[in-house]
């Protein structure tokens, strides 16, 4: 029997050639940032942000939709440093916290807007920042790289999905 490249290239659909498809970047990359170590989430989170902020309008996070927020973003604020990294941590482990419950109930636009927000926080020094001269892992400079290589639709897509699963939701089976 023959078996030529010919026939094996005609036998597979387009996808299954080892070559990344647009959707399948977004779905490869999300599920390598879901198996990054909770601080490497953040960090990944910080570097997103301070390459992306720039690009992300204000109009486009919408008050009202920060108004949901708000009272959550608040109460962060008061907390200490310590405290804040902790609920941070909470929400990227999807641990059980008053916090975490609090966030489940948001949409996923509330949940990328309120961590635009603690980004914004960070960055007015009101929440607790990323240490100066933070070395971030191998594993999540890499899909730090990765999201790079995205175009801006589909960074946004990988972040409502990384965001979408953070936190815990009460009214979930
Ligand atoms: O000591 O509604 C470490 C649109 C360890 C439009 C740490 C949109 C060591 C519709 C963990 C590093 C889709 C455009 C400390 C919205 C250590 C709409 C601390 C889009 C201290 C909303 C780390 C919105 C910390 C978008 C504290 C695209 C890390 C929003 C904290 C994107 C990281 C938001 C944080 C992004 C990251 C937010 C808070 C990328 C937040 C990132």
């Amino acid at each position: 029997m023959t078996f030529t490249s010919d026939s094996a290239s005609t036998r597979f659909p387009s996808t299954f050639n080892y070559g990344i498809q647009p959707g399948d970047a977004v779905a490869a990359t999300t599920a390598v940032f879901k198996a990054l170590s909770v601080d490497d989430q953040l960090a990944v989170l910080w570097y997103a942000y301070t390459e992306m902020g720039r690009s992300i309008t204000p109009a486009a996070t919408g008050a009202a939709r920060l108004q949901l927020a708000e009272g959550l973003l608040n109460q962060i604020q008061q907390m200490s440093h310590a405290e804040q990294l902790e609920v941070m941590r909470d929400l990227a482990a999807q641990r059980n916290s008053q916090v975490s419950r609090a966030y489940g109930i948001f949409s996923v636009n509330t949940k990328l807007a309120f961590w635009y927000e603690l980004s914004e926080l960070m960055a007015k020094g009101l929440v607790i920042p990323v240490p100066a001269g933070y070395q971030i892992s191998r594993d999540g400079a890499q899909v730090l790289e990765t999201l790079k290589e995205l175009d801006f639709g589909q960074q946004i897509t990988v972040l409502r999905k990384v965001v979408a699963d953070m936190g815990v939701d009460i009214f979930a089976d």
